[in-house]
């Protein structure tokens, strides 16, 4: 276990408290990650020292805080290794990314008889924008399904992306079983027919070394809360050709060129996706997590993940009573776990591990038809993140077999 991931608790007063009147493990990371002080304190000294609006005033603190509202797109820009910085957008999420590709790119470039690929494994923002365009539009949205070991079927990638698709829309790691997809693969693929990839990168940006140019990707979103930054703050990564080939995603202030009675023209990117006052606070702390991670070091972020994963997984396959989801190859996860216990709803297990102060989700995880694909309607999930420690792999194993004891299920 990498030793220097333990000294970050500090930098994190939230997770020093009880819960239950247990120890805090906060095992919910890929709902929502922690935020460090650092990120805490780039907010408070943007709202004690800087707060003005942005690229409209003359006056200091409109300058600065201008400056460094620009100066955490540079960060990001670095961050994923886009071409160029006007290639990073500001958006609210994930959600709001991928949806602005919908209404904008799909908008203008799908017509009746076009497909579209998704995966059986998309969370549901990955899923509905490019459902209803199809809709819309009168195209076929198709969807690549999962090998035995819950990894994408790239045999069915193959045979679902055509010369008739648009678009390809694949997570690059799933939200539900820790998959980690070859986007770099399957942008080759859509290249091949001349469709877009569009990559959701929600679960694998906090995670791991994302270098878009590598990827070859034409769009990735992903979500500041996830990777240690304000909520209500995300990215959509464009390929500047597209971007500037797009129209607009939203009309108002700042994103406009010049604007006449009956007529307007666009401002340059990548202020042309920014219409009106944005979350200038929230870019100024996700400029302040990708800081926070860049010193951390992502292939170390991605190390410490992977050793705890392959620690924790054998232990929980092993676990008479309970089923785990997804691959079992430690290699081929983030920090994300599945599971259900034998006869209990994951409502109940969520429930009596919160009671030993072990926070987790249960539910469908935005992601249905997967739910469906596997035949549940619902499972738990454990997510791991940087300032998570083996003592809280352990803690809950030790909370699970309670929990079947407890439900007088358990054999060990
Ligand atoms: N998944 C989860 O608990 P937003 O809400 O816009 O920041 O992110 C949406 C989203 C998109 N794609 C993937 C792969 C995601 O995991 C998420 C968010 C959370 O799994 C909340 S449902």
């Amino acid at each position: 276990m990498a030793s220097n991931f333990e000294a970050l608790h500090a930098d994190f007063p939230i997770l020093d408290q009880t819960v239950n009147d247990e120890r805090l493990v906060y095992l919910d990371n890929a709902a929502t990650a922690q935020r460090p002080n650092q990120v805490v304190q780039a907010l408070v000294d943007f709202y004690q020292h800087d707060n003005a609006n942005v690229h409209r005033g003359v006056h200091t603190l409109a300058e600065r805080a201008t400056a460094d509202y620009e100066a955490a797109r540079g960060k990001v820009k670095t961050f994923i290794n886009a071409a160029d910085t006007v290639e990073i957008i500001f958006t609210k999420g994930t959600t709001d990314g991928l949806n602005l590709i919908a209404s904008t790119y799909g908008e203008a470039n799908v017509n009746a008889g076009d497909e579209i690929v998704i995966s059986i494994m998309e969370h549901h923002s990955n899923l509905i924008p490019w459902q209803q365009l199809a809709i819309k539009k009168h195209a076929t949205l198709k969807f690549i399904g999962l090998t035995a070991d819950g990894e994408l079927d790239m045999a069915d990638a193959a045979a679902k992306i055509t010369d008739h698709t648009k678009i390809v829309a694949i997570a690059h790691a799933s939200n539900v079983m820790g998959t980690v997809t070859p986007i770099k693969e399957l942008a080759e693929l859509a290249h091949q027919h001349g469709a877009v990839m569009v990559a959701d990168g929600a679960q694998a940006v906090p995670h791991m070394p994302v270098d878009v140019q590598d990827l070859d990707v034409d769009f990735y979103a992903f979500s500041g809360h996830k990777m240690l930054g304000p909520t209500g703050i995300g990215i959509l990564y464009g390929r500047k050709a597209l971007l500037q080939a797009m129209p607009p995603y939203q009309y108002g202030g700042e994103m406009i060129g010049f604007v006449h009675q009956q007529s307007s023209t666009w401002a340059e990117l990548p202020w042309k996706f920014e219409a009106g006052t944005q979350n200038i606070a929230g870019a100024i702390g996700l400029g302040a997590a990708v800081d926070y991670l860049t010193k951390l070091g992502m292939v170390n972020v991605q190390k410490h993940e992977q050793e705890l994963v392959a620690y924790l997984l054998p232990k929980l396959i092993a676990m008479p009573g309970i089923t785990v989801y997804g691959p079992q190859d430690p290699a081929k996860h983030t920090g994300v776990l599945a599971f259900n216990l034998e006869n209990l709803h994951p409502h109940d297990v969520a429930t009596a591990l919160d009671m030993e102060g072990i926070a987790v989700r249960a539910g469908h995880h935005c992601a249905q038809p997967l739910m469906e694909a596997l035949g549940l309607v619902a499972t738990a999930r454990a997510s791991f993140y940087i300032y998570n420690t083996q003592a809280d792999a352990d803690q809950l194993l030790t909370s699970l077999q309670a929990t079947k004891e407890f439900f007088n299920h358990g054999t060990i």
